[in-house]
């Protein structure tokens, strides 16, 4: 069996987080976990689709996805969030809803250099170019995180690789 969580991924756009979160998830599927990923995909078109990238709604965005996987915590489950979430106060919003033990902060720490490269959507070019405004690490701040349970330097390390390290402190901290 295993224990209701949250495991709350955050950094830049183009960090891993979806990447790490999914292959992350389908470690804890295997092991027979009952879990749910919720990411840009299925909520920031969806429930989301009201809010833009102004800080008032990057807020809005946290507090909703906050409240939501608390729903799926009662539920039981092992839910995974991929936002990039990066107002250091948000995420302790969320943290402070949960017990002490529900909450499993994972900073992806890709750096922004990195992230610029892959750049998979053109997102960081259409932002260096003022087509794009208040982008995150470029025109809007990202806090960087002092306590996460895990810190995961992605560079020169395989997508296996981190997502072992995050099962790893699963166990260790007695979730799974
Ligand atoms: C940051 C933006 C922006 C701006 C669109 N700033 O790489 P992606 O595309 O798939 O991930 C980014 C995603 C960020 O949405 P979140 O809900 O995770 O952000 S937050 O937690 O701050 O509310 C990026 C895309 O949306 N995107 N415009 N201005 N990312």
């Amino acid at each position: 069996g295993h224990k209701s969580a949250v495991l709350w991924y955050t950094g830049l756009s183009g960090s891993g987080k979806s990447t790490v979160a999914n292959a992350v998830d389908q470690k804890l599927f295997e092991r027979g976990c009952h879990t749910y990923v919720l990411d840009g995909d299925n909520v920031r078109h969806g429930l989301n689709g009201d809010l833009t990238f102004s800080d008032k709604d990057r807020v809005e965005n946290i507090r909703r996805i906050g409240e939501v996987s608390k729903l799926f915590v009662d539920s039981g489950l092992l839910v995974s969030t991929a936002f990039i979430s990066p107002f250091a106060s948000d995420r302790k919003m969320v943290r402070d809803q949960l017990p002490a033990d529900k909450f499993v902060e994972v900073f992806i720490d890709t750096p922004i250099e990195i992230c610029e490269q892959r750049d998979p959507k053109g997102l960081y070019k259409k932002a260096r170019n003022g087509e794009i405004k208040n982008f995150t690490g470029i025109d809007s701040a990202y806090d960087i995180p002092e306590s996460p349970e895990v810190h995961l330097k992605t560079a020169n390390k395989s997508i296996e690789a981190c997502a072992d390290e995050v099962v790893a402190k699963l166990v260790e901290l007695g979730l799974i």
